[in-house]
């Protein structure tokens, strides 16, 4: 049984102390791709975090893999025409890095109308899940480490923020398996492109060369032009990760207790845990320090534009939850209740 009491079979649901979640794809036998069963835990895990108003932020992750097999990752991956290649060498601690976020759909389950397990008829349940994360009204960050690619890329960015360990492999491999997401997917894909141009965005002022250049830099670092995997440092080149911890070490073999403990000892213990958690954590503490009520309202605001009226109504939702909260929105259900007409009079009409 998970934190929640429920029996999970594809992800572990772990209910931290002080306001973190950590929601983990646990199928490492398929490099924790999803199926729909998969899809519908998360969901209904990731809505208990959203009504749990203890929670803050919750941290999105994939179970570390490497007991299944694969080559020890170095923390350099090697680049071959454009693929990169795990470095097969052992690295210089001996220890095994995790080796997937997610690899998107389970492939074996895909059938003629989506992914299909127990059901007789194929889902897209995970477009559900990307709709839920972006609407979900308290950050969700990623913690990659290996590899997030096909329909576990697109889970990395729709959350918030990614915090990747320098193993993190990141790619759309949808055509190759004659699949295609281009949904959220492209949506970040052309926003960092955007970024890219606006960072550049004094073109006018260059030389003739210099523009040139300008324009083979951009399409350098333009995710428009990545068909192909991408690595950890290019991620947060393009803008698609926050950070990259130089060393995705194995979390030390800490019970969940000990583990819940560090959180409380201002990183007492924090030291002995994977320098991709506790990087992860320290964001989560950082966020943790502001208004949840500013984050909630920034992130509705953020996504608002590229959500259309969905994500205008999540923000106007928003609104109307401060409104509820002042005197004047009041005014309005007491006049109701007591059965006399409200008076508006006495609020400012603020320029
Ligand atoms: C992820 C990657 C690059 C890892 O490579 P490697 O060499 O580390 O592992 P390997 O040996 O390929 O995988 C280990 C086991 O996991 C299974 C493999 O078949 C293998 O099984 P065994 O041979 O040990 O039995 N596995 C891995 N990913 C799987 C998957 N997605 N489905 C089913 N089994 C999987 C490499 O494994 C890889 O490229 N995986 C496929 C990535 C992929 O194409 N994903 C689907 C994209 S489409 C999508 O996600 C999607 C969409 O486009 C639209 C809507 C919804 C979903």
């Amino acid at each position: 049984c998970d934190d929640l009491g429920i029996q999970f079979t594809d992800i572990i649901y772990e209910n931290l102390w002080f306001t973190l979640n950590f929601i983990t794809i646990s199928r490492p036998e398929r490099r924790n791709a999803f199926r729909p069963q998969t899809v519908k835990e998360l969901m209904r895990a990731f809505n208990d975090a959203r009504d749990d108003s203890t929670i803050g932020v919750i941290i999105f992750t994939g179970k570390d893999t490497t007991e299944y097999g694969g080559p020890l990752l170095n923390t350099e991956v090697q680049h071959s025409v454009g693929v990169i290649q795990p470095n097969t060498k052992s690295v210089s601690d001996g220890c095994r890095v995790p080796q997937a976020f997610c690899s998107g759909g389970d492939q074996a389950l895909r059938g003629k109308d989506g992914y299909a397990d127990y059901d007789n008829f194929g889902r897209l349940n995970v477009l559900d899940l990307q709709v839920q994360i972006r609407r979900l009204p308290k950050p969700v960050i990623a913690m990659v480490a290996g590899y997030a690619v096909g329909g576990g890329h697109v889970l990395h960015m729709v959350c918030d923020l990614t915090i990747a360990a320098d193993n993190a492999v990141f790619g759309q491999t949808c055509p190759k398996v004659g699949s295609l997401d281009a949904g959220y997917g492209r949506l970040w894909f052309v926003r960092c492109g955007v970024w890219n141009n606006v960072a550049h965005v004094d073109d006018h002022k260059l030389s003739k060369a210099d523009k040139g250049e300008n324009i083979k830099r951009n399409s350098k670092h333009s995710p428009y032009k990545k068909a192909r995997f991408y690595d950890a440092s290019e991620a947060e080149k393009m803008g698609l990760v926050n950070t990259v911890v130089p060393k995705a070490l194995k979390r030390a073999p800490y019970t969940l207790l000990q583990w819940k403990l560090s959180l409380t000892g201002d990183f007492l213990f924090v030291k002995q845990l994977a320098k991709l958690e506790q990087e992860t954590v320290k964001w989560c503490r950082e966020i943790m320090r502001n208004s949840p009520t500013a984050i909630r309202v920034i992130k509705s605001a953020l996504n608002a534009v590229d959500d259309g009226h969905a994500g205008l109504q999540e923000l106007a939702g928003d609104a109307t939850l401060l409104f509820y909260g002042t005197e004047e929105g009041n005014e309005g259900k007491t006049a109701y209740i007591q059965q006399r007409p409200p008076n508006f009079a006495k609020f400012p009409r603020r320029p």
